[in-house]
């Protein structure tokens, strides 16, 4: 690894080359692209990111959790490299290549069932979520989607009549997509009568909203995040992701998990789903799958993912060499150094951290997560659950001035989330959470 791994400081952040770029931005770009922490980035690799002023911060966010495998990590760089060389696009459509059949068959492989699969790519996560939504509407011959409260799962139009916030992704953008129902996740942390009852409480108001207001009969699908990613790191009560697919298969309503944020090593398996055992129909997969290149995919069940007349799935650049070629290096990588196993790593190395401030600090409502991709949510006091955005704002702040990348998430825009690179090491992921306790100390 080429940049040493180490945070180092030269200027104020941002420094004066970052601050110029950012002029240019606000000059060329529009104000509908925002950035949380206008660095203007150089290099990076392992767990940090050179900025244009010779900063070295630490990287607490993976690019929204995409360079599990590191940025320009070796395998992937030399994989792209002789990729590039050989040729860059054909269509797959038009005339097909060897590395879209070979990610395909790692997806197969990898998702969770041993039923027999296939898969189609993509280019980014919210088009793949369009493209299992419009394979479960022609299989089943039915119209209606239930998503969950707190759901993110893009912003094209579809993807936004499926993702729950109003602000900053919906706002003055409708009219959205019809078809599209919302039901309560189980949320244990604010489940009005508690973490003991909220599975079954959850599935029970899921059932009853499904039945009366939808009807199973017009219910394409139901797609959820195994854990929700945008929405605040929320891990439904345990059973409650099995429970709702088993009811799906009574019904015949196709489950879709939504492992774009969770999949690939992230959460400490391959796949999220993995951890409740449950087998979804469709699967669908993005961010950390390619090693930053875009590149994204749906794997389902070769009965329902084959019922689609030929030429009814495509896009000019879905599954582009280059990005496969980025992807299996990526998938090698995850495999040969077990990345799973690392990030179960990172969650011991941040758990007891995160207790620790959460003893500290009656703030610290709830930690959660699981693998390298934990969060803690703030409210007003222990007793008091009243969202605490002001903190959160005020301690990621604090960090990305002390040159620590962080993210923060959530529905009332209260969670701090980590999902640092999974090759990142011990003493840097140290010193980060050294930083946020630091953070706290000043802004509580
Ligand atoms: N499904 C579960 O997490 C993307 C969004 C960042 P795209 N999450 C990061 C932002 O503010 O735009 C995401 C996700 C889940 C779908 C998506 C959409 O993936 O590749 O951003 O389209």
């Amino acid at each position: 690894m080429s940049i040493e791994q180490k945070r180092v400081l030269t200027t104020a952040i941002p420094g004066p080359r970052s601050r110029a770029l950012h002029a240019r931005k606000v000059a060329a770009v529009s104000s509908g692209v925002s950035t949380g922490l206008p660095i203007y980035v150089e290099r990076a690799g392992g767990g940090i990111v050179v900025d244009v002023d010779g900063n070295q911060l630490i990287d607490f966010g993976s690019g929204i959790a995409v360079t599990s495998v590191g940025n320009a990590a070796p395998r992937v760089v030399e994989a792209v490299q002789r990729q590039v060389a050989d040729f860059t696009h054909t269509c797959f459509m038009v005339t097909p290549y060897e590395e879209y059949l070979a990610v395909c068959e790692q997806l197969n492989a990898l998702t969770p069932g041993d039923h027999e699969k296939r898969s189609a790519l993509f280019n980014s996560g919210a088009e793949a979520v369009e493209n299992a939504i419009k394979v479960a509407r022609h299989f089943t011959g039915r119209q209606a989607v239930v998503a969950f409260d707190h759901a993110y799962h893009g912003r094209t139009n579809l993807t936004m009549a499926l993702t729950a916030k109003n602000m900053p992704y919906k706002d003055g953008f409708g009219p959205f997509a019809g078809e599209i129902h919302r039901v309560p996740m189980a949320y244990p942390y604010r489940w009005p009568t508690g973490r003991e009852t909220c599975a079954d409480e959850a599935f029970a108001e899921f059932v009853q909203r499904v039945h009366t207001q939808v009807g199973e009969q017009n219910t394409a699908a139901v797609i959820l995040e195994p854990i929700q990613g945008e929405g605040g790191f929320i891990v439904p009560a345990p059973g409650f992701v099995a429970t709702v697919a088993r009811w799906c298969k009574d019904h015949g309503i196709l489950f879709i998990a939504d492992e774009i944020q969770t999949g690939f090593c992230r959460t400490g398996d391959w796949f999220a789903s993995e951890h409740e055992d449950v087998v979804p129909d469709i699967v669908t997969v993005a961010k950390g799958i390619a090693g930053g290149l875009p590149l994204a995919g749906v794997t389902g069940r070769a009965d329902v993912m084959d019922s689609v007349h030929g030429g009814g799935l495509g896009g000019t650049y879905g599954g582009n060499p280059v990005a496969c070629a980025a992807a299996l290096a990526a998938i090698e990588t995850m495999r040969t150094d077990d990345l799973a196993a690392r990030a179960r790593a990172i969650e011991a190395l941040f758990r007891p951290r995160l207790e620790a401030l959460a003893a500290k600090y009656d703030q610290v409502g709830d930690i959660r997560g699981r693998g390298a991709m934990l969060a803690v949510e703030l409210v007003a006091s222990a007793d008091d659950k009243t969202p605490n955005a002001a903190l959160t704002s005020a301690v990621n702040a604090f960090c990305h001035h002390e040159g620590l990348i962080t993210l923060t998430c959530g529905t009332y825009g209260n969670v701090f989330r980590f999902l640092p690179p999974l090759v990142a090491g011990d003493d840097l992921l140290s010193e980060g959470l050294d930083i946020l306790e630091a953070a706290f100390a000043a802004s509580v």
